[in-house]
């Protein structure tokens, strides 16, 4: 009923009110334990055996994962805090989540080394990327390996006693596996004959955006958070996959959207799809919605460094009004979100745990 309707609104108003309030607060008791982490690191038996490994992995973790969102870390945090019994929430058991979800930042840091590199990228977080500082250069592939095995050496030393260890490795492989599927199709399509654009349908999208992003970006930090507070049954990981499988897509959407038309000042990252010819959305959207003279223009133009072909590429999408159709898809995923958030059985999957996920992305700018 409209009343009931419009109650239930209220709610969700207060809700991410209420969300955001104690969204600051985390992040900052997030960012607070993250020396701890890189020292808990560099004193363990492996690198203290090494200082100049330690010193060099130290660097690799302050240049790299500061000045982020760090939105992975805190979906573990908050998924922890909200899935657990409030009488087994400690201060131990908060911190164990706060390392839980900078393995999580770690693997995402490991990722980008990576992506950078393949993406011809030269700034992100409003810094230059790693690899092409002159001290790094393609070494910066050791060190994501190196950043690969810390991730694996913290969780071991914090949470190999525990029963669910064996668990959290293996989502954190599976999680691996996928998200090296979706880096090799990304790769393989921006590499593709040139002005072969058969491959560029949206099944194959969500495909590339499933794998290389949502598995990462929004799956494997909610499943965290979830084993950490011993929650193991098939139902609610199953209710926790489907929305974050969402979510996750609508990020790589945004990512697309921003990579184009988002300012640097504020995503600190050059956006190269365009130069890269990636099979972003934007790029699928213009495909299907272009005539034959636009398509051609498109093949002429797409993939192209020439800052005047990039130009062209991006009229084409204004003149397909694609920033339209975006904040349109946009208000339909979050209406969806809102649906699947009222509609959670709240035992299985708290509605304000949905909300405050996608709160941490909706409307993003960078
Ligand atoms: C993101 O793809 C995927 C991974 C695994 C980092 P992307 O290249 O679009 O990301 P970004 O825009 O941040 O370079
Ligand atoms: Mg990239
Ligand atoms: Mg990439
Ligand atoms: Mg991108």
């Amino acid at each position: 009923s409209p009343v009931k309707r419009s109650v239930q609104n209220v709610n969700t108003i207060r809700m991410l009110a209420n969300i955001s309030i104690s969204k600051k607060k985390e992040k900052e008791t997030f960012i607070n334990i993250f020396p701890l982490l890189t020292e808990t690191l560099i004193k363990s038996p492996k690198f203290a055996k090494h200082p100049q490994i330690g010193n060099w992995m130290k660097k690799i973790l302050e240049y790299n994962m500061c000045g982020g969102k760090q939105s992975r870390g805190l979906a573990t945090v908050y998924t922890y805090e909200m899935i657990e019994k409030p009488e087994n929430i400690t201060e131990e058991s908060m911190k164990l989540a706060r390392i839980m979800g900078w393995c999580v930042e770690m693997l995402h840091t490991h990722l980008v080394l990576f992506d950078d590199i393949m993406d011809g990228s030269t700034t992100r977080r409003g810094v230059s990327c790693w690899y092409r500082l002159p001290d790094v250069g393609l070494g910066a592939i050791n060190d994501a390996a190196l950043l690969h095995m810390a991730m694996f050496h913290i969780l071991k030393i914090h949470f190999s006693q525990r029963s669910c260890y064996a668990k959290i490795l293996d989502v954190f492989h599976d999680t691996l596996l996928n998200t090296s599927i979706g880096q090799h199709y990304d790769y393989m399509m921006a590499h593709r004959n040139k002005n072969d654009y058969t491959q560029f349908t949206i099944e194959r999208y969500r495909i590339i955006a499933d794998n290389k992003t949502a598995y990462y970006t929004f799956k494997l930090p909610v499943c965290l958070g979830l084993l950490h507070a011993d929650k193991t049954d098939h139902e609610t990981h199953k209710l926790a996959e489907d929305v974050t499988m969402e979510i996750g897509q609508f990020f790589q959407i945004q990512d697309d959207y921003i990579d184009c038309f988002s300012d640097e000042s504020i995503t600190g990252k050059v956006g190269t799809d365009i130069q890269e010819g990636k099979c972003t959305w934007l790029a699928v959207m213009a495909l299907q919605r272009c005539n034959a003279e636009q398509r051609s223009l498109f093949e002429q133009c797409y993939g192209s460094s020439e800052p005047i072909d990039v130009q062209r590429i991006k009229q084409l999408y204004e003149t397909l009004e694609l920033p339209l159709l975006y904040k349109e898809y946009e208000r339909n995923v979050y209406n969806r979100v809102l649906e699947r958030a009222n509609n959670a059985a709240s035992g299985a999957l708290p509605s304000a745990l949905i909300l405050r996920l996608f709160n941490l992305i909706h409307k993003r700018k960078g």
